[in-house]
């Protein structure tokens, strides 16, 4: 176990101990809109302060958690406050866990550097910008989770059913259910000690992933109708107009997490898959998606679009009609892609 922890974990590791341990009042939080890394990384670090004695506190940040992660034990104590929201006198360390930047840690009112609170940031992100006083960043990590288990492992800590589980549900979820890059026999291992302290995993998981609205379908059946293709079938586009989503009475929260991008690339020859919601009149949420990250780098089209992300998926926000918008993406991808 020890030889696959890798160095920066190691080094850090005990310098962030050594500041839990000078710390009585630990403060963590969720990022906007959470996922289960996010959620279950801070209620497992929680639990793990608690063990050694501390006072530990979430707070839910700027978005509300969804109701499908409401079985992740621990999850329906989070606090509901924004961090500009906390009085930082009631708290001597904050740790930052799953957040690259301060955006992070607020989209609405992100703090300024330096931290108004000694920090420490554990984070699997490239882009982590090591806001921290302490910055855990490993890049090798396929989830802010598997970190933590490897960290409890070399404090010591013992891994209760309550932190199986949270800790489970983040790596099973940032890994897209163990087949993301950078899954490895690491994280299998990671996984098999938790399933064994957490033996109902299955049901979590189900009960994660069969809670979904009716609204939420009827999105993803309006975007695949509106499926059209271009550059010989290299580019599939689905668009959802603001005035589908009032006419179906389609809440924002409701189509969040859903990636239309994902499915359209999932279509042999259907090498970039786009979808363009329009979530407020004439503002356009383009997500892209790619099954070949070399030969069509998505991360490039966001980039020209005024946006960015990754090579495989990436997004952008264009500020203009549907009808423009589309014509626009079109263009660029033919320009960057030689179609
Ligand atoms: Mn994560």
């Amino acid at each position: 176990m020890n030889a696959d922890i890798s160095p920066i974990t190691k080094e850090k590791a005990p310098l962030i101990l050594a500041e839990i341990k000078k710390a009585t009042s630990v403060l963590l939080h969720c990022h906007p809109l959470p996922d289960p890394d996010s959620t279950g990384s801070a209620m497992a670090m929680k639990f793990a302060l608690e063990q050694m004695g501390k006072k530990a506190t979430v707070i839910q940040g700027d978005s509300a958690i969804p109701r499908a992660f409401q079985h992740f034990p621990g999850v329906l104590g989070i606090v509901k406050k924004k961090f500009s929201e906390v009085d930082l006198k009631d708290f001597d360390l904050f740790i930052s866990i799953d957040s690259g930047s301060l955006n992070m840690i607020s989209q609405e009112h992100p703090p300024n550097l330096p931290m108004p609170i000694e920090t420490i940031v554990i984070d699997h992100h490239a882009t982590n910008d090591q806001y921290g006083d302490i910055n855990l960043v490993d890049v090798s990590a396929p989830a802010a989770a598997f970190i933590l288990f490897q960290l409890f492992d070399m404090w010591d800590v013992s891994i209760t059913y309550d932190m199986a589980v949270n800790l489970f549900m983040g790596i099973y979820t940032d890994t897209g259910g163990f087949k993301y890059a950078p899954t490895d026999y690491r994280v299998i291992g990671a996984a098999a000690e938790l399933a064994r302290l957490a033996p109902n995993f299955t049901e979590v998981i189900f009960s994660m992933e069969n809670s979904r609205t009716k609204e939420a379908l009827y999105f993803q059946a309006m975007a695949l109708s509106s499926i059209e293709t271009f550059l010989e079938d290299n580019i599939a586009i689905a668009t959802v107009s603001y005035r589908n989503l009032v006419d179906k009475k389609i809440p924002e929260e409701c189509i969040r997490g859903i990636s239309i991008s994902d499915i359209l690339k999932s279509v042999v020859g259907w090498n970039v898959g786009i979808s363009l919601i329009e979530r407020q009149p004439h503002e356009i949420k383009v997500s892209l998606r790619t099954r070949d990250k070399d030969i069509f780098d998505v991360s490039r089209l966001a980039a020209v679009l005024g946006g960015g992300g990754h090579r495989a998926a990436a997004a952008a926000v264009l500020k203009m009609s549907m009808t423009d918008a589309k014509k626009l993406v079109v263009e660029k991808a033919k320009e960057l892609y030689n179609l």
